[in-house]
């Protein structure tokens, strides 16, 4: 019988080669633990009567779903019984949270379940995670870190069970469901590589806000739109999901148009820390690349507070390259 090869077994065998200590194992099995539980959850939560909203709205005046909570007491939970985790940021606390300041070796970014508009649905959302490494030879400030920093990014989709990690300087690897719910990597499967071929390449986007983006933004779009496909999920999650396999671009980017000037979000919607820089972390470690509206990427932008917002455009280089130089040459 041929058994295949377990996530926890992968990365054990990974830290071995490296010569790394298994820290970093203990908190990805929290992490992957946090996941299947809230995966067990929203596969029957309509059933339980916990699809609905929470009745308050987040330090970012959004309304907070019920499942938005539990799905970030349980990442909380399991993370704080790791041990290892010295401060995290979670989408849904207004301030990091201070786990286990001695003995902690990482920091956290995480977004317990993202793509929220999808939960009443019961359709594809995302465990969105960052994980950094704490100064260990000196004090540790606490600042917030950048993607470049970061040693691993990964998403889990829910209730899909697909697992996407990326490893700094390594690669990006994709681990399935068993029928034990444990995360199994399929035989022969390789590194992540996004797909090079243009045909394949797909656009995501909100249309529905494109005439409030800006006009070098608009006349993007008008070039390109009839070359791809569209695809649009409304859960970042699953759209980036979609975007490793296939190739394209998904952008949120800013807007600046709207009709009612206070729906204008000139930094975009999406949040630095624990969205847009996991999937620039996971876009560079297979092949790709990801920017913000003035063209910076996203990997160098060192976050001012929490939960910092920037638009992002990620995907395929030559994609992503093409609007940057429409960005930065503004028409
Ligand atoms: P959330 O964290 O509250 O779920 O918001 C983030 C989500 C992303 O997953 C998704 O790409 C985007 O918001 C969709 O926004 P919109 O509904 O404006 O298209
Ligand atoms: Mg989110």
């Amino acid at each position: 019988m041929k058994l295949k090869q377990t996530f926890i077994d992968f990365m054990l065998h990974h830290q071995e080669r490296h010569k790394r200590s298994y820290n970093f194992l203990v908190l990805l099995e929290a992490i992957q633990t946090a996941a299947k539980y809230i995966q067990y959850l929203y596969k029957t939560g309509s059933l339980k009567n916990i699809m609905g909203e929470a009745g308050i709205t987040n330090v970012q005046g959004e309304n907070v779903m019920e499942m938005d909570d539990i799905a970030n007491a349980i990442v909380l939970h399991y993370l704080r019984r790791s041990n290892q985790v010295i401060c995290a940021v979670t989408e849904e606390e207004a301030e990091p949270v201070k786990l286990n300041e001695d003995g902690g070796r990482y920091f956290i970014y995480f977004d317990p379940l993202d793509g929220s508009s999808n939960i009443r649905h019961n359709l594809p959302v995302g465990f969105m995670f960052a994980v950094a490494k704490r100064n260990l030879s000196g004090p540790e400030d606490l600042h917030l870190r950048k993607g470049a920093d970061f040693r691993a990014a990964g998403i889990f989709l829910i209730p899909t069970g697909v697992f996407t990690i990326a490893l700094a300087n390594t690669g990006v690897f994709r681990f399935h469901q068993d029928e034990t719910m444990t995360y199994v990597i399929p035989e022969n499967s390789e590194r992540l590589i996004i797909p090079d071929d243009p045909k394949r390449w797909e656009l995501s986007f909100n249309a529905s806000n494109t005439k409030a983006f800006s006009k070098n933004v608009q006349s993007w779009i008008e070039k390109h739109e009839s070359k791809h496909s569209f695809r649009y999920l409304g859960a970042l999650a699953g759209d980036f999901h979609r975007l490793l396999s296939n190739g394209g671009m998904f952008m949120y980017p800013a807007i600046v148009n709207h009709p009612k000037p206070e729906k204008n979000r000139p930094n975009g919607k999406l949040r630095l820390l624990y969205e847009a820089a996991v999937t620039a972390f996971i876009a560079r470690e297979a092949g790709g690349i990801a920017i913000d509206e003035e063209g910076n990427d996203i990997l160098d932008i060192t976050p001012r507070y929490p939960h910092q917002r920037t638009a992002l455009y990620v995907g395929s280089s030559p994609l992503v390259e093409s609007i940057r130089k429409q960005l930065i040459n503004k028409g």
